[in-house]
């Protein structure tokens, strides 16, 4: 029987026995995401009538300047995550230092990364925009959690998502068994089954980067957009497209509908060159989900589920996508070491 239409409540249960051993937990901590997902949907419709959308007066810990919603959504992710006692601990692109359970709070076994409103620089302009969630265990949720209980590389993720606020609200999700759509169907306040089993094609004629950072990429990525751009006129068999949302959860869906590759590659111009994306809770869920959609992610030099972190804030270059495309600009990057 077909699973359209199914809630993610039911689908998640039906699939919690190929996922975590005990992951009535983990189902438990989807419901809650998907619940803050919910509130932030409606939260981001609304900004422009409740007076919340435009710029706060404080920066994050990237040292940008905070939209309202940055810190509204943080806090309801914050508020619907911390009850049920499925986490031990959070981090957020938010805030500097890790979120820890009240004491007077239950705690759990997962710790959560996540970016609670990916994109806020198109809020003003009514671009759409998402919410990103990595989600690891806890080695030990009997003292207080330390940055080095988070530090895990990105294949320890047991699940990964990402909502997108956009014409429809989605959520995107996988738990280690492929990837699966759902839509928010206002008329009954559930995320529902819309697009099982989704897969990422293996060539693609679709790009996506700032290419207003071109002079500051190494010669590499160069190589492969101005061959992109060149098209039959230049080294490749067809002609590319461009695509730039300036919302990671935007360009990464289409993706994974049409296939593609995005690039936010390694830059001269960022602080210690490695762009500027952040690993813990854009890069790594991510890749996941790429990866399980049939996709690669990498830095260009090494899979970026395999990277050991050093800072919960670290950022790294991100290129990922259809799989044909990403393994040609690994050859690139191998042929530029080489020369
Ligand atoms: P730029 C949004 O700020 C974000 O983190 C990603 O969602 C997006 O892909 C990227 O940055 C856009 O960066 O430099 O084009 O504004």
């Amino acid at each position: 029987m077909s699973s359209i239409g199914k809630s993610i409540n039911q689908f998640i249960n039906e699939q919690q026995n190929k996922t975590d051993s005990n992951s009535d937990d983990l189902s438990g901590l989807i419901a809650d995401i998907a619940s803050a997902c919910k509130k932030i949907a409606h939260l981001v419709n609304r900004s422009a009538i409740t007076g919340i959308g435009g710029a706060s007066a404080s920066e994050n810990v990237q040292g940008e300047v905070q939209k309202k919603l940055d810190i509204i959504t943080n806090d309801v992710m914050v508020e619907q995550l911390n009850h049920h006692g499925h986490l031990a601990a959070m981090i957020s692109e938010e805030i500097e230092d890790i979120i820890q359970i009240p004491e007077h709070l239950p705690k759990g076994k997962y710790l959560i990364a996540f970016d609670p409103l990916d994109g806020s620089s198109n809020i003003d302009i009514n671009i759409s925009v998402g919410t990103i969630f990595s989600i690891l265990r806890c080695s030990d949720a009997s003292r207080e959690v330390r940055s080095d209980d988070f530090l895990q590389a990105g294949t320890e993720q047991i699940c990964a998502g990402f909502c997108v606020y956009g014409p429809t609200t989605m959520m995107i999700l996988t738990t280690g068994n492929g990837v699966n759509g759902f839509t928010l169907d206002s008329e009954i306040d559930e995320f529902v089954l819309t697009h099982p089993d989704m897969t990422i094609p293996e060539d693609a004629a679709e790009f996506a980067v700032n290419i207003s950072n071109q002079r500051f990429w190494e010669s590499s990525v160069q190589r492969y957009i101005n061959e992109c751009i060149q098209g039959v006129d230049g080294e490749r068999e067809k002609n590319f497209n461009m695509r730039w949302v300036a919302s990671m959860v935007s360009d990464v869906y289409r993706i994974l509908i049409r296939g593609g590759i995005f690039l936010y590659p390694l830059d001269t111009k960022s602080a210690n060159s490695s762009g500027k994306l952040r690993l813990m809770y854009e890069a790594n869920p991510m890749s996941f989900i790429v990866e399980q959609a049939g996709g690669l992610s990498t830095t260009g030099y090494q899979r970026i589920m395999d990277i050991k972190p050093t800072d919960l804030h670290q950022r790294v270059p991100v290129i990922l996508g259809s799989k044909n495309e990403v393994e040609r600009i690994i050859r690139y990057h191998q042929e530029d070491k080489l020369s």
